[in-house]
């Protein structure tokens, strides 16, 4: 649970684009040396970049080094440097390294690749990161936060801290919480009112979902007024989007998330507002 004052950037998959993470790192280096209350909550899929034929095939998306090693030790140093501030959320392809299963959307088996060309030390790096990475954040200005769009099995929203990341070590209900909230995709508008509705009850009011783990060129898209993503992967540079919400705020709907005010370019608006 975010504070209710201060400032968030929330920031979805980055599969290893140094440049995309170094454009949100300095704005929020920006943003923390005015104000003590600014966090950073990163959706997850911080690994696993294109392959060189998909390189190839979409360059216009796809065409950068996969830097998934420097990211996530660069993105573990800043959380040492400012812990209380930087959240990480786990994704799909991250969970493929503490329990989950191997993804395979650029090679027949992601974990492994990436694993095989990482020094120990960012194995480890690998390991820390996401070992405790958490399933879901609320930002009490009314947005809930996850990799994926959960469906709304969920009963109380603290069941997600019984969830082990072994998938073989958890009940039906807690695998499947663990399943949805790190790789559902788009759920019916009645599906995430209902979401919405169990949190607002047992924690605190939330109006929109808002996830990462799905593309769209043109770098957000919002299916209805209950969920918004802000897409990083998957968008050409130009389009590219994050949040910058403020936590003291009560934003009611999706389409009360603004382009060029909390729904920003990352490479374009102008940072210095
Ligand atoms: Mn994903």
């Amino acid at each position: 649970m975010l504070p209710a004052r201060g400032k968030a950037l929330i920031s979805a998959d980055l599969h290893g684009n140094f440049a995309d993470f170094d454009a949100l790192r300095r704005r929020f280096d920006t943003l923390r040396a005015g104000d003590d209350e600014v966090h950073w909550v990163l959706l997850g899929d911080l690994v696993h970049g294109p392959s060189p034929a998909a390189r190839a095939r979409r360059p216009e998306i796809f065409d950068y080094d996969d830097a998934s090693p420097e990211l996530v030790e660069a993105v573990l140093e800043l959380r040492r440097q400012h812990p209380e501030h930087v959240h990480v959320l786990l994704g799909n392809h991250d969970h493929g390294h503490v329990g989950g299963a191997h993804t395979q959307k650029f090679y027949d088996d992601e974990v492994t690749t990436l694993e095989l060309r990482c020094t120990p030390a960012q194995r480890a790096a690998i390991q820390e990161l996401f070992g405790d990475a958490l399933l879901s954040a609320i930002a009490p200005c009314g947005l809930l936060l996850a990799h994926g769009c959960p469906d709304d099995h969920i009963r109380a929203y603290l069941d997600l801290d019984e969830v082990d990341l072994h998938l073989d070590a958890n009940n039906p209900y807690h695998s499947h919480l663990l399943a949805t909230f790190t790789r559902s995709y788009g759920q019916h508008a009645e599906v995430t009112r209902r979401l919405l509705a169990r949190i607002s009850e047992d924690v605190t009011p939330v109006q929109v979902m808002v996830h990462g783990h799905d593309v769209d060129v043109a770098g957000w898209y919002s299916e209805s007024e209950h969920q918004l993503s802000a897409v990083v992967f998957g968008a050409p540079p130009e389009n590219k989007r994050y949040l910058e919400v403020d936590l003291s705020a009560h934003y009611k709907g999706a389409s009360a998330l603004r382009p060029g005010v909390e729904l920003r370019r990352i490479h374009g608006d102008d940072p210095t507002t």
